[in-house]
């Protein structure tokens, strides 16, 4: 397999290439070894997880935004305590893998400013609009339940300190997956208005929804190297097919149907056959061409300045702080 992927990509170093302490790296990784901030690792290997955490870290943020939409409009004071719960969540997410990422020698500062220099990525799905509350629920159920999906497996990443956030998260993140399906069953089982509701956010977040696992393992740019490094443990198509697997089932019981005309059951394989996303339109809402990229930016940008005063004065307190015991000594 590792033969394989050396050969699909090109890019990858030979064990033949790899000088010793490459090697002796490389070693590690295959005895199933965790590598911590203090190791030695490959500048290739620091860069890919700088990219990926860092990215994973800006979708939790900028993921508050859809949700957030909904909160004053929640349909009753509890389900409101819920999706506040959940919004706040994902803050902490997010600031696990910023700390994560961080140990690789990059600030949160420079992350932020990547991403609002549109030169680091967040998840497609935020580019998507939450238009009624059945879209809260879609988005519970079938986008965490994607981001679950990865992240379970994300568990059993290489790097220390990303596999231990990623434990928490995942406990939150089953929260999160089954408040959304909660929302979807009381709607499913409402009046015919809210069935419909339910059936459209369904329509609507299927096919972004699986756009969310990244292109298919041939198109993939980095899978080979990130999985031969276990930065990634599964492929972009293993885990898409897992999710459909998962997730038929549960539309079924809502009573809803998933807009696949080709959605079959394949004996042979134990799994679905489904259609592929439109991944024209996902290269689109990647070069920012997507119905929101231009608002979420633009809000992360505007809150980002809003927050200046703030940190401000943390540094500021904390400077006297730090003169203040320098003094005392
Ligand atoms: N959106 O070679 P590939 C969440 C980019 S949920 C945007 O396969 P890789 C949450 C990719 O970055 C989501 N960009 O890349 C849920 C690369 O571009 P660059 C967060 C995407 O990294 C609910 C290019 O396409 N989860 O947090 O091996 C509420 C080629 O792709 C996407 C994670 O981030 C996409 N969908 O695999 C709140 C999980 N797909 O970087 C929050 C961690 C691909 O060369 N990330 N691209 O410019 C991963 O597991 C991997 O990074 C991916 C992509 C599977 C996403």
């Amino acid at each position: 397999m590792y033969a394989q992927m050396v050969k699909s990509t090109g890019t990858m170093k030979t064990r033949e290439e790899m000088d010793e302490q490459e090697r002796a790296f490389q070693d590690r990784i295959d005895r199933g070894e965790k590598i911590e901030p203090q190791d030695w690792m490959p500048e290739g290997y620091r860069k890919t997880l700088i990219r990926q955490i860092g990215q994973h870290a800006h979708s939790e943020i900028v993921g508050q935004l859809p949700e957030g939409n909904w909160i004053t409009r929640a349909p009753t004071l509890e389900r409101k305590a819920i999706l506040l719960a959940k919004v706040q969540d994902e803050a902490g997410h997010g600031l696990y893998l910023y700390c994560a990422a961080e140990t690789l020698g990059i600030s949160r500062d420079e992350m932020t400013e990547q991403l609002h220099a549109g030169k680091a990525k967040y998840s497609s799905i935020f580019n998507y609009p939450t238009l009624t509350w059945a879209d809260i629920g879609a988005v519970g159920w079938l986008v965490d339940g994607a981001a679950i999906m990865n992240q379970v497996a994300l568990q059993r990443t290489s790097y220390g300190p990303y596999s231990r956030a990623m434990v928490r998260i995942c406990k939150e993140e089953s929260f999160h997956q089954r408040q959304g399906y909660s929302i979807m069953m009381k709607m499913a089982s409402g009046t015919p208005e809210q069935r419909r509701m339910a059936q459209d956010a369904l329509d609507r977040f299927w096919y972004p929804s699986l756009m969310m696992f990244g292109p298919s393992d041939k198109d993939s740019v980095h899978s080979a190297q990130s999985m031969a490094w276990k930065i990634k443990v599964s492929t972009n198509d293993e885990l898409r097919q897992k999710f459909v697997d998962q997730t038929v089932p549960q539309a079924e019981y809502l009573g809803l149907t998933v807009p696949d005309e080709n959605l079959t059951w394949n004996e042979e394989k134990g799994g679905y056959d489904f259609s592929e996303p439109d991944w024209q339109e996902f290269y689109d809402v990647l070069a920012g061409n997507g119905p929101c990229n231009a608002d979420r930016m633009a809000a992360r940008r505007t809150a980002w300045e809003d927050g200046a005063w703030f940190r401000d004065g943390l540094v500021a307190h904390a400077n006297k702080r730090a003169a203040q015991r320098m003094a005392a000594e």
